[in-house]
């Protein structure tokens, strides 16, 4: 009977230690929403955490390195992976972008990158978003028109949440003494939407974009950011 304790003794350590991987293993996939940010990494539309009242039109990551073009963006929700075409590399270097399919639903979507490096060596992070159209309520509904205009008055958007149709033109004018801006996200990077990036616009001045591409456009005046900041969603 002794000499069989040593067995038992080894069996039993090599079930617990099975256990312990499983359970490990489980908390590691039921912790998918965790930010882990690699080296260089700045910040990314969506944000880690935010909540958009539609789809993003793409993922887009700022890096404070050169990125290489092997980089690669996966993003997964609700059973599968929405990129729409290869992670490209942006803003001189250093802003990484995946642009996404239409069509996704309401819930939580994982965001998945290899940020590679000129030396060739990649390195991983994740973070997350969610999608949660009822956020809409909030928006005032100006679909089914060609142009739409947004004032820049007393050092903020006339109408800061609108939904407007794919392929209308939308144009800024500052009514204000003091310059504006309209910045795609993120701040300072403004890598999300470039089209979207004014020059300075004086008193009188006007910007404008045509939006052909359904999805959410969150932007920002960077000469008074946080406080004047806006959201246009292109909706059917
Ligand atoms: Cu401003």
């Amino acid at each position: 009977m002794k000499k069989f304790l040593p067995w038992v003794a080894a069996i039993a350590l090599i079930l617990a230690g099975g256990t312990l991987w499983l359970v490990s293993r489980d908390n590691r996939s039921g912790n998918g929403d965790q930010q882990i940010k690699s080296p260089h990494f700045v910040d990314s539309t969506p944000l880690h955490g935010e909540t958009y009242a539609a789809q993003p039109v793409n993922v887009t990551i700022n890096f404070n390195f050169d990125i290489a073009d092997n980089s690669e963006i996966k993003v997964n929700g609700g059973g599968r992976e929405w990129t729409a075409a290869p992670t490209k590399v942006e803003d001189a270097q250093t802003a990484l972008k995946a642009d996404l399919k239409p069509g996704m639903p309401d819930g939580e979507y994982i965001v998945e990158y290899r940020a590679c490096w000129p030396d060739k060596s990649c390195h991983d992070g994740q973070f997350s978003f969610r999608i949660d159209s009822s956020d809409r309520t909030g928006y005032r509904d100006l679909r089914g028109k060609k142009e739409v205009t947004i004032r820049m008055a007393s050092i903020a958007f006339s109408d800061p949440k609108i939904l407007v149709s794919t392929g209308t033109e939308v144009t800024w004018v500052n009514d204000d003494e003091a310059g504006h801006f309209v910045n795609t996200e993120t701040h300072p990077e403004h890598t999300y939407f470039p089209g979207q990036n004014s020059r300075e616009i004086p008193k009188g001045g006007e910007f404008k974009t045509t939006f052909n591409t359904l999805g959410q456009y969150s932007y920002h005046c960077s000469a008074h950011y946080p406080g004047m900041v806006a959201s246009l969603i292109v909706s059917e």
